[in-house]
């Protein structure tokens, strides 16, 4: 019988301390995708148990090129805590490994959304606002390397996130028509469109409320959701600016400090 604890407190450990770590799937090469669910929740656990509180969930490697380029072919989800959120537009580096930034959109949940047959309807009338976002990635794998199996486990790679400002209300835009672009010290480093997440940001929410749902978990009124990379990440390092813009959405802007 496999110490799922264990492994946890070891993840929990490197993602603690920004230290990288072999992958999990070399010592441990029949752990199951519910398994590593679990290691997952045990590892928020322990930061919960430290005074940190759960506020939603992100959906990862729900595009395409992100799914080739990470080598891993199906979406997956993690769980997002209060001390991720940058509070104000500095990313500091302590702590890090090897971050990397994605531009998002964020979806506000005010009821409860559960179940294994959720449409984009549901989805709709359970969302009070959608907000630009940028994630920041840092897998706690050497070589930013992983498998599916891994890669869960680590909490999907969640590190930081942060939000725009100004909500927006879910109607009046065609969110999969919005076009992003990704400036990286002034420079134009990605562009993407909303499309890039499951065809339409919505259907993210969908798969992650079905994706709970098959471990009996809903969205809790409240909880933010980051919907999935627009464009594949880019590495952030000492002194960057990165600027995001969202076609008719204004733009989300940070720093990149020691
Ligand atoms: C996994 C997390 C991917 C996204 O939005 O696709 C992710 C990774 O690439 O490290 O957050
Ligand atoms: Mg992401």
């Amino acid at each position: 019988m496999m110490d799922l604890q264990k492994i946890a407190e070891e993840i929990d450990a490197h993602q603690s301390s920004g230290r990288e770590m072999e992958k999990i799937t070399l010592s441990h090469p029949n752990l199951s995708v519910e398994e590593a669910y679990d290691i997952q929740k045990r590892c928020v656990d322990l930061a919960i148990e430290r005074g940190d509180r759960l506020i939603g969930w992100k959906m990862g490697l729900t595009s395409k090129p992100k799914q080739v380029t990470m080598g891993v072919e199906e979406p997956i989800y993690g769980r997002l805590t209060q001390s991720m959120e940058l509070t104000e537009p500095v990313l500091r580096l302590e702590g890090l490994i090897h971050p990397r930034v994605e531009p998002e959109l964020a979806f506000v949940i005010k009821k409860e959304l559960g179940g294994d047959n959720i449409t984009p309807r549901d989805v709709w009338l359970a969302t009070e606002c959608i907000l630009p976002a940028v994630e920041v990635i840092d897998s706690r794998y050497k070589n930013f390397s992983f498998t599916h199996i891994d890669v869960v486990a680590d909490n999907a790679s969640s590190s930081k996130f942060i939000v725009g400002d100004q909500g927006f209300s879910p109607y009046h835009t065609a969110w999969d028509e919005v076009g992003v672009s990704m400036y990286k010290n002034g420079e134009v480093v990605q562009t993407g469109a909303g499309a890039a997440i499951l065809g339409h940001p919505v259907r993210s929410v969908v798969e992650l409320a079905k994706m709970l749902s098959r471990s009996g978990l809903t969205i809790q009124p409240g909880n933010v959701i980051l919907a999935g990379a627009v464009t594949d990440a880019v590495s952030v390092s000492e002194g960057d600016r990165i600027e995001v813009q969202y076609d008719q959405l204004g733009s989300l802007k940070f720093s990149v400090k020691a």
